[in-house]
């Protein structure tokens, strides 16, 4: 209900909204309308309300929840599960839990703060609460294991796009799986896969934006960097989260029908990488080269200074 007491308010955003017509269009009482605006005004929304007009939305918060999502997420779009916490060790973790008890393909998990966020490679994720966007989701795509890191280059295209539209910044994407704005990188993907020995069973696609931080620690505060403190405001995440479910569900319905030659042309026009001469560090050897682009599959391509290409699946990228 308070989903749609949400969504009546906003689709009359610059009107007043009569007590009655809610009711009406809700089915419920008066008084049921008048404390599901209390609910949501202690949820930092800011609604006015005026005897004889009725209530008129002139703020939203930016407290993450469930019905925040659900509200702005149209009836047929792919998210259809979508689970809030406030805080969580990971919601890789959460989101693991769900696919062993069969969560379905388009299931989401957010928090609000994640006290063991994590990276690849057992890495920590700098997840603080009220500022972030610490989300994971989940789809069982019918793709060859092979293909699955494409997933993560599907996702940085999509959250790029997302971060552009809303923002109106320059947004690059570093192989495979930072997104980065003035150099810093501002947003990390992580993809695990959970496989059958043929077939891919289920992908947990991590996504962690730092939103609205003002600092970081002291470790990161070279590397990293916040929407607002690029844009110079506050940026409200359900509104980020949204424009990326929605960026990500075209693309990756384009990507399953067309395979990653539709993606490759998007991923390319963004990223950083491409044209420079790079360290690749892998788990085994570290390797100096120019990246030359990346191929059909993805996958990074080096040439040393004989002219040799090496394919590179996995590595942390420096400039
Ligand atoms: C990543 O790993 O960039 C993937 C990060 C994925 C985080 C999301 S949040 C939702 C979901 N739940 C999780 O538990 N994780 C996912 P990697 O490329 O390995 O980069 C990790 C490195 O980035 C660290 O070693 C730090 O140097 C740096 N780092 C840590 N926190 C950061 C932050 N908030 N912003 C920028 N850099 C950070």
């Amino acid at each position: 209900m308070l989903v749609r007491v949400l969504q009546l308010l906003r689709d009359n955003q610059h009107q007043f909204l009569s007590g009655e017509k809610i009711s009406e269009e809700l089915g419920c009482s008066r008084t049921m309308v008048w404390k599901y605006i209390e609910s949501l005004r202690k949820e930092g929304n800011e609604i006015l309300a005026v005897s004889n007009k009725g209530y008129q939305l002139i703020g939203e918060t930016d407290q993450l929840s469930e019905h925040e999502i659900k509200s702005r997420l149209m009836e047929d779009s792919l998210f259809k599960h979508v689970h809030f916490k406030d805080n969580v060790d990971s919601t890789q973790i959460v989101a693991q839990r769900l696919v062993n008890e069969g969560a379905h393909t388009g299931t989401i998990v957010i928090a609000n703060e994640q006290t063991l966020g994590r990276g690849r490679l057992g890495r920590e994720w700098f997840s603080p609460p009220d500022t972030g966007i610490w989300m994971s989701i989940i789809v069982r795509p019918e793709i060859e294991l092979r293909e699955a890191p494409q997933l993560t280059l599907v996702t940085a295209v999509a959250v790029a796009r997302a971060i552009s539209n809303v923002t109106d910044l320059e947004v690059g994407i570093k192989w495979p799986n930072d997104i980065l704005i003035n150099g810093k990188k501002v947003v990390g993907i992580l993809t695990e896969m959970q496989a059958d020995p043929d077939r891919v069973n289920s992908v947990i696609i991590g996504i962690g934006i730092n939103t609205n931080q003002e600092k970081f620690p002291n470790e990161l505060k070279k590397i990293a960097t916040s929407l607002s403190m690029e844009k110079g405001k506050k940026i409200n995440r359900a509104e980020l989260i949204i424009q990326i479910l929605k960026e990500f569900e075209w693309l990756y319905d384009a990507y399953l029908t067309m395979g990653f030659q539709f993606i490759k042309p998007l991923w390319e026009a963004r990223a950083v990488s491409i044209g420079k001469r790079v360290k690749a560090v892998t788990t085994k050897e570290v390797f100096y080269g120019m990246a030359i682009g990346i191929d059909d599959q993805g996958v990074l391509l080096l040439e040393d200074d004989d002219g040799k290409i090496h394919p590179v699946y996995s590595a942390d990228i420096n400039h």
